[in-house]
């Protein structure tokens, strides 16, 4: 786009909302302050850079083929710092454990420390992003069997919770160093394909490590600790360990955060609006915004009218301090700089579209029991100029407007990811 039209459709969008009471100017700022969690599994189909075969396990999977993923840390870093540069605003990054920078040492998960990630620190503080954190619980011989933190085996679980806690140094040790607080999401794959009868005592087993885990207190200056539920996953069908109601209650009562992926729910299950529920008894929200079709599929996130509830809700809940978002898909099937320069564009722009909402004069038709009037105006707004408003905030980034960033990414596949 040209700067001379992204001005007039600019000038003209600001007029248009000040009709409506809204100011651009401070909905750009709001969004300029929100940082995005980029994951950086998309980058690599969920490998990471431990020695051996890379398999991924664990009930997840990346379909495709498509070339070019990265297949070290320098080209994976290359890939984020190129995505970065197509995305207006100050980002994070989100790392999991099997990521360490080893330099080609064996380091099993049990011996991890902060130092293999010392060179992710440096990076992250040499391009001003932060950092996010995960234990890694799958693609391991110690999950080969579908359990982690909950095993029959006090011997595997003990393993998994020295994992955990050395990871939550890990996160400790970056929000340090950093100077923003890094947040450490605690997923595992636990669960079974086919009927369960002890269900009990696997979710007792998970609890007492979680307590075990929970027993080293991390500096919450540093980092904050948070737990992600999930429905099921292949090869997890019939009964997962870490249900909803699970860490929903575990959080609830251990004052911990509790992170919601748009997958893990039934299909028709939206987590827009779990928001305002969990907001009056969970600390904070982590998010992992991803988009299933279907079942849990991980595809690219878009601006789904899922992802816009979503949104509007942290906005209407005035939340934007207790809720975090970050992003959480991995399709191998197309350029995958692309597949992340479009999830954090899509959560952009529905982070900027309830910025902009009429929501006073909403708030007063719902308060009057105006029912047609709040919804002829929810359903205006949509149409509203917010995509000028997108393109100004880009291009006072220097960041490229519009679709012209397709290009520069085909230009990065020709000179550096089709050659690998
Ligand atoms: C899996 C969870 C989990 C993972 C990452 C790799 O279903 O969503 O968050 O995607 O930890
Ligand atoms: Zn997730």
């Amino acid at each position: 786009m040209k700067e001379q039209q992204i001005n007039q459709e600019f000038d003209y969008a600001k007029a248009r909302y000040a009709d409506l009471g809204i100011d651009v100017e401070k909905a750009i700022n709001e969004l300029d302050k929100l940082s995005i969690s980029l994951h950086c599994w998309q980058a690599d189909d969920v490998t990471g850079f431990e020695n051996g075969d890379g398999e991924l396990t664990g009930g997840i999977q990346a379909t495709g083929n498509y070339p070019g993923k990265a297949r070290s840390i320098t080209e994976l870093r290359a890939d984020i710092d190129k995505a970065m540069s197509l995305l207006p605003g100050k980002h994070r990054v989100n790392i999991h454990a099997f990521y360490g920078d080893f330099k080609g040492e064996s380091v099993d998960r049990n011996q991890i420390e902060p130092k293999h990630f010392q060179s992710w620190i440096d990076w992250a503080k040499e391009k001003g992003y932060g950092l996010d954190f995960n234990c890694t619980c799958f693609s391991h011989e110690k999950s080969a069997d579908g359990f982690t933190l909950s095993h029959r085996d006090p011997a595997i679980r003990q393993f998994w919770i020295e994992h955990v806690i050395r990871s939550r140094k890990i996160a400790e040790e970056m929000g340090r160093q950093l100077g923003t607080k890094c947040i450490h999401n605690i997923w595992i794959p636990d669960g079974s394909k086919d009927l369960t009868v002890d269900r009990l005592l696997y979710r007792q087993n998970l609890k007492d490590s979680l307590d075990k885990i929970f027993e080293y207190k991390t500096n919450d200056e540093y980092m904050l600790d948070s737990i992600e539920c999930k429905l099921f996953g292949i090869g997890s069908e019939s009964y997962v360990v870490g249900s909803h109601e699970f860490y929903m209650g575990y959080g609830v009562a251990n004052n911990k955060m509790i992170t919601l992926d748009s997958g893990h729910f039934h299909p028709t299950e939206v987590i827009s609006d779990k928001i305002s529920s969990l907001l009056l008894f969970a600390p904070e929200i982590m998010l992992h915004v991803s988009r299933g079709v279907r079942w849990d599929s991980d595809h690219v996130v878009i601006l789904s009218d899922e992802l816009q509830a979503l949104t509007q809700e942290i906005i209407r809940a005035n939340a934007l301090d207790r809720v975090h978002v970050g992003l959480d898909y991995f399709d191998a099937s197309i350029n995958r700089i692309g597949a992340y320069v479009i999830g954090v564009r899509a959560a952009q722009k529905a982070l900027l579209q309830a910025l902009l909402e009429p929501i006073a004069q909403l708030r007063t038709f719902e308060a009057n029991g105006q029912n047609f009037e709040r919804l002829a105006l929810l359903e205006e707004a949509k149409a509203l100029p917010w995509a000028a408003v997108y393109n100004k905030y880009c291009q006072s980034k220097g960041v490229i407007a519009g679709e012209a960033y397709i290009t520069d990414i085909q230009k990065y596949e020709v000179d550096v990811t089709s050659k690998r």
